[in-house]
């Protein structure tokens, strides 16, 4: 299961009890059945499906089945980045981006561009609903509320090169821990006051700078819920296909001109809420566009 000279290794991480609904954790095989591996190959990108990463849900608490998925996610991400490929980790919920940011900050210092109808900046503390899915980017930053776990990471994810862009619904402490934060958020109101491709272009500089790359984190919701209905806490008002698809063709045109895009994950993807697999669709087509698909 190694990635041998793949610009992209594909890694599933099939786990949903990072959230309230069941479902996520059949958001990889729906990803791949929505075409993902044709999509990439004809982005002109050499692409390996290493398969998916071991879960057991079963007959632990939800706390101890993601310490070990998302260790056995870490492990992966380091590994192709070391065979120099680069990770594409298909969620499961959000909770699974503890493991592809500690895997892609194991040796290296990286940026994140977080796109994504929420903060997920809660600690086990702070959560009024105590979902994981909703605290990866804060345990990513060491959060001291984290440190009975293994999953705190700080620095190698500084926040001064953290982003956050689309978004639209924060609890009331996650909004004060975020204030507090050396971060950068966009809201859906800057992206419809200014533009998304001024947004991406700040965000991409920031998360970039002084960095060896960028994590980017996509979770669905970020999409307006007419776009991506098949997700487990659709908010109205998000980005549309076509705000989507430029924020991800931007940062493919960056990462042609400078090499910023390292690794990537994909989440939230839930094909039980879904009645015709329209989210897994534009997951695929929005990750193509992120590795470089172009129209013409
Ligand atoms: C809420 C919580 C969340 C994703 C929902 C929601 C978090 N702030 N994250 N969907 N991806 O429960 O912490
Ligand atoms: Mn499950
Ligand atoms: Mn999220
Ligand atoms: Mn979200």
């Amino acid at each position: 299961d190694s990635a041998v000279s793949s610009d992209v290794a594909v890694i599933g991480a099939p786990i949903d009890i990072g959230g309230n609904r069941r479902g996520a954790d059949l958001g990889p095989a729906a990803i791949r059945h929505a075409g993902l591996e044709d999509a990439l190959s004809e982005a002109g990108v050499s692409v390996t499906d290493v398969g998916d990463v071991s879960v057991s849900e079963a007959g632990t608490e939800p706390v101890d089945a993601i310490q070990s998925t998302t260790a056995a996610i870490a492990d992966r991400v380091a590994e192709t980045l070391q065979q120099g490929a680069r990770p594409l980790v298909l969620g499961g919920d959000h909770s699974i981006a503890i493991g592809t940011l500690r895997g892609t900050a194991r040796n290296a210092k990286s940026g994140v561009i977080w796109f994504d109808a929420h903060g997920d900046y809660n600690t086990p503390t702070t959560s009024p609903s105590g979902n994981f899915h909703g605290m990866p980017l804060a345990a990513a930053h060491g959060h001291r509320d984290f440190a009975d776990a293994d999953w705190s990471i700080a620095p190698s994810i500084p926040e001064e090169n953290t982003v956050l862009v689309g978004l639209r619904s924060l609890d009331e402490r996650e909004r004060d821990a975020l204030r507090r934060a050396d971060v950068t958020a966009y809201t859906m109101a800057d992206i419809d006051d200014r533009g998304i491709s001024e947004i991406v272009d700040e965000a991409i500089d920031i998360a970039a700078s002084g960095t060896d790359g960028v994590h980017v984190s996509l979770d669905l919701d970020w999409l307006d819920p007419r776009a991506a209905p098949g997700v487990g806490t659709p908010v109205p008002g998000g980005a549309t296909e076509r705000e989507a698809h430029l924020a991800l063709e931007r940062l493919a045109e960056r990462d042609a001109a400078d090499d910023v895009l390292r690794s990537m994950d994909v989440v939230e993807v839930n094909p039980l809420l879904d009645d015709e697999n329209t989210t897994a669709e534009a997951a695929t087509d929005l990750v193509a566009s992120a590795f470089g698909n172009r129209i013409i």
